[in-house]
């Protein structure tokens, strides 16, 4: 039966009603029906060899449109809703996000997924199902504030699997539940995504917000993704957390070999478990555990483990690279203890320094150095990331590894970020070069050849502007706010962190902003367009975010400069808002201070829509800049090797630049003028201005300068809008590189080796 015929007789049959007659919601409930059908059909992928990629996070976005898309299916049922006056966007919209993640490095996992499935390699996902997701960013008085943000309602996609484990902790144990979602690939079959879950979890015991007794793991444990771990209880539970996760992950896998009749001896050849950051790594002691309870020496465990795991790095920053007090994993998981120690034992006969060890002289447990010592494979996700990481952060690890080393640059899933989120460039592009592309992204470079047609750089234009106008759209409905769709839109959506240096953007605002005051207009009217969620306990993020919607009241408040320059921060920005956002964007702000930004994968996804980026020569910036050259992206600020040797130094004094640019002073002082304290929280201004005046961590100041004049030219050079256009052309026609299929083709060849 055709898919149009399906969807009626779904509704008739669920709701004894035609298409016409039921509402948007009951549309959705028979397409989901019918599309989880349809999904159920598909052939499962199967391979001797497959990879799990664990992760704490997949950011999937809404489902229903891209595995329309995966299915086919897409114009039919878009038209056949069409044809009982319903639309399919608005039926799109009823569905949920699910808020499995928090940025990039959950997106790429979800974008990973996709591509895995649509090279039609075995390889499943293995994460938590967190009830309440990282949280809902609602504003209140010009601040963040956070909410549950559930997502699972009778109409999710998950599918309860009866599959149960059990992990053991030092004074309980707990259940599993184990739920599964279809990934499928591009016109093609399926793997799974497997969410494990707690059966005693109870969103009740959240109050205030976000609050909720952290030590009460038996019915917390899948509540938040990422809780707030400022607290010691808080760290716990990421650990609690984190062994769950792993240990049900592990067991479902060897369950599986097992169960296929292969000795355990031989995992290392049928199965490969990529680490998404360290996250996951406690899978490594767990899989030696297990192993070993199966019967396995210590010796034949470590080794089968270390062939079978593969660890992939997202940052160099100190913070973020996990370690955990010994007596917290004592405390917790002492099941773990003999084996890390045992592993650390390995490590340092292997290499004696401390630098390298797995147990420092604190007794603390770095997870990273696990990975390293006891997987196969390290991987950077940009060229100068993974550069850094040899030369640099890791370069200790690598005199004794080389070979484990490789880079893989991020890439992201063309159907979503342009299939799914912008119809009108996809069937411009199928108009001018045919469908190739969407197999073989590579072939966008056929786009070349329209640089210099007129017709074609025109039509891209008012493709552009409607994406515009949707975005305002949008934006006046779920903000209230109108936008000047013929204005500039500037875009930084991406987490909130001092490193991406959303401060510094604020210095530009400011700056556009003083110069209106003086009578001197931009040279073309700009929206600056701000989505980020900041961590709920890092104070400093939360204190830019308030500093953003103070500028953005004073500005709208000012009839004098509100014409030429608009702010806009949408609250509780999520993947469902970039599939608008990024879409709309003329400039792609990719600021972050060079070696910090690991690889960025928005700035490949405005790219891919037509944006041009402004960016400093950082993560896969360096590799866009490379591909379209200098006259199509704009390149400002220090190089990574000069902030390395500033950090190395100690040399960098924001009271230094500041005593040499008296305007750059100007900018930060309006921070806390009386206009920013009449309506802003002195305490937060205060703590933002003194932290960027006397300690700058990320250097905003240094490339102040520099950032400012190079968006002014960006604005100047915006008005000659046949050249723009040319560029635009160029960022889409170089973008293939960037599919999320070409990154995972590198991660099957060089690592996994499927197939
Ligand atoms: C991002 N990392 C990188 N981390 O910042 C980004 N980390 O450059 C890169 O493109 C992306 O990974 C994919 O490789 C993250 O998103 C986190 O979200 C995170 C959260 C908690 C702890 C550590």
């Amino acid at each position: 039966m055709d898919v149009k015929t399906l969807i009626e007789e779904r509704v008739q049959t669920l709701f004894n009603l035609s298409l016409k007659d039921c509402s948007d919601e009951q549309a959705y409930v028979a397409l989901l029906s019918v599309v989880k059908e349809l999904l159920e059909d598909k052939k499962t992928i199967e391979g001797d060899r497959k990879v799990y990629y664990f992760s704490a996070e997949f950011l999937i976005g809404k489902l229903m449109s891209n595995n329309l898309i995966n299915l086919g299916i897409r114009k039919e049922v878009k038209e056949l809703f069409e044809a009982n006056g319903k639309s399919l966007a608005e039926i799109e919209e009823i569905e949920a996000e699910p808020s499995l993640g928090n940025g990039g490095l959950g997106r790429l996992a979800a974008c990973f997924l996709d591509s895995i499935a649509t090279l039609d390699l075995p390889g499943d996902g293995v994460g938590l199902n967190y009830h309440l997701g990282l949280f809902k960013q609602v504003f209140d008085h010009n601040k963040q504030c956070e909410t549950p943000n559930p997502w699972i309602d009778d109409h999710s996609w998950l599918i309860p699997t009866n599959k149960h484990y059990t992990v053991d902790f030092k004074d309980f144990s707990l259940k599993s539940e184990l739920y599964d979602l279809d990934v499928l690939g591009y016109k093609g079959n399926k793997n799974k995504l497997h969410l494990f879950d707690i059966v005693s979890v109870d969103e009740h015991i959240v109050h205030d917000g976000i609050q909720f007794d952290k030590s009460n793991i038996l019915k917390n444990l899948t509540l938040f993704l990422y809780p707030d771990d400022s607290d010691e209880d808080g760290r716990k539970l990421r650990i609690y957390q984190q062994y769950f996760m792993v240990s049900n992950g592990a067991q479902m896998i060897l369950e599986d070999i097992k169960k296929r009749g292969i000795s355990l001896t031989e995992l290392d050849k049928h199965v490969c478990i990529q680490i998404n950051d360290t996250h996951p790594s406690m899978v490594i002691p767990e899989l030696i555990r297990l192993l070993m309870q199966e019967g396995l020496t210590m010796k034949q465990a470590i080794d089968i483990t270390s062939k079978t795991c593969a660890y992939t790095n997202h940052t160099i920053l100190a913070e973020a690279l996990e370690k955990w007090p010994m007596y917290y994993l004592e405390e917790i998981v002492p099941q773990l203890i003999p084996i890390i120690e045992a592993l650390d034992a390995v490590a340092s006969e292997r290499c004696a320094d401390e630098k390298v060890a797995i147990i420092d002289s604190n007794k603390t447990v770095h997870m990273a150095h696990m990975d390293i010592h006891f997987g196969f494979s390290i991987n950077g996700v940009a060229a100068i990331h993974t550069d850094i990481l040899k030369d640099t952060e890791l370069h200790d690890f690598y005199k004794l590894y080389p070979t484990h080393f490789n880079n893989k640059t991020n890439g992201v899933t063309f159907r979503r970020w342009l299939l799914s989120c912008n119809e009108e460039l996809t069937a411009f592009i199928d108009k001018l070069i045919g469908e190739g592309y969407k197999e073989d992204a590579n072939k966008l470079e056929e786009l070349q050849k329209f640089v210099d047609d007129d017709a074609v750089l025109e039509e891209l234009l008012a493709i552009k502007q409607t994406k515009k106008e949707q975005l305002a759209h949008v934006i006046e409905a779920k903000e209230g706010i109108k936008l000047n769709p013929s204005s500039i839109f500037d875009v930084q959506v991406k987490r909130l962190h001092e490193y991406k240096r959303q401060q510094m953007n604020v210095l530009y605002i400011i700056y556009q902003y003083l110069q209106i005051k003086a009578g001197n207009k931009p040279a073309h009217p700009i929206t600056c367009i701000f989505g980020a969620k900041a961590a709920p306990a890092y104070i400093l993020a939360k204190d830019i975010i308030h500093t953003i919607l103070c500028l953005q009241q004073i500005i709208d408040n000012d009839p004098e400069v509100s014409p030429y320059l608009k702010v806009v921060m949408v609250e509780n920005y999520n993947v469902t808002y970039a599939e608008s956002i990024i879409p709309a964007a003329d400039f792609s702000e990719q600021i972050s201070l060079a070696s910090k930004e690991a690889s960025g994968t928005s700035n490949m996804k405005f790219m891919l829509n037509g944006a041009v980026t402004l960016g400093t020569d950082d993560g896969a910036n360096v590799e866009i800049h490379e591909f379209v050259g200098d006259d199509n992206i704009y390149i400002f600020g220090a190089k990574a090797d000069t902030v390395i040797a500033h950090y190395q130094n100690g040399d960098y004094h924001p009271q230094d630049v500041l005593a040499n640019d008296p305007e750059l002073r100007k900018l930060v002082d309006f921070i806390v003028s009386d206009e920013m304290k009449a309506i802003g929280d002195q305490e937060c201004l205060y703590r933002l201005y003194n932290d960027m005046t006397n300690k700058d961590w990320f250097m905003a100041l240094l490339d102040a300068r520099d950032y400012i004049q190079t968006k002014e030219q960006a604005i100047a050079d915006f008005n000659d809008r046949k050249a723009w256009a040319k560029k635009m052309l160029i960022n889409i026609s170089k973008a293939g590189f960037f599919s999320s299929d070409r990154t995972i083709a590198q991660y099957n060849e060089d690592i996994w080796k499927l197939k």
